[in-house]
């Protein structure tokens, strides 16, 4: 079974983000996601509309997803790897060269990511509170 894995907030879940999942899951037979906890948004200098429990439990019922753990920190990707036995690491391109270290690992893959959409302009376009990007 090849397995696949990738981190991020999805927060506000839109296009992009199931693009993202559907292409990564596509490259294995099992993908899982690490999405950062609320403690660890504040560390990524992100504050998410929805809570850390909100956003597992929507990735939880996407048909792509098999798996979601808590990202708690910049540097669990190597011990996630190892543990959970991924083959394929997949970030969006916005991340290319960022997890190159983890090529001593795995796979890694950067997916372009899908334009016109992000959190950011769904909370600037809705006049929310938008955060440092
Ligand atoms: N994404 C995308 N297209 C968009 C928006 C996002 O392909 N229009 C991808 C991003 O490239 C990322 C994933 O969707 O791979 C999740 O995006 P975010 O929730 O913004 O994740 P981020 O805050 O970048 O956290 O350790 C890595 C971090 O946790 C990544």
């Amino acid at each position: 079974m090849k397995k696949v894995i990738t981190y991020g907030t999805f927060d506000l879940l839109h296009k992009g983000h199931i693009r993202l999942l559907k292409r990564a899951k596509a490259l294995g037979d099992h993908l899982t996601v690490c999405v950062s906890t609320d403690e660890f948004n504040a560390i990524k200098g992100k504050k998410a509309y929805t809570s850390f429990e909100d956003r597992k439990y929507i990735l939880e019922a996407i048909r792509y997803v098999d798996e979601v753990i808590p990202e708690q920190g910049w540097d669990q990707k190597i011990k996630d790897v190892q543990d959970h036995d991924i083959d394929t690491f997949v970030m969006g391109d916005d991340w290319e060269g960022k997890f190159d270290f983890l090529k001593d690992y795995c796979e890694v893959i950067y997916l372009p990511r899908t334009e016109g959409i992000s959190t950011t302009k769904i909370k600037h376009d809705l006049g929310m509170q938008v955060d440092a990007d």
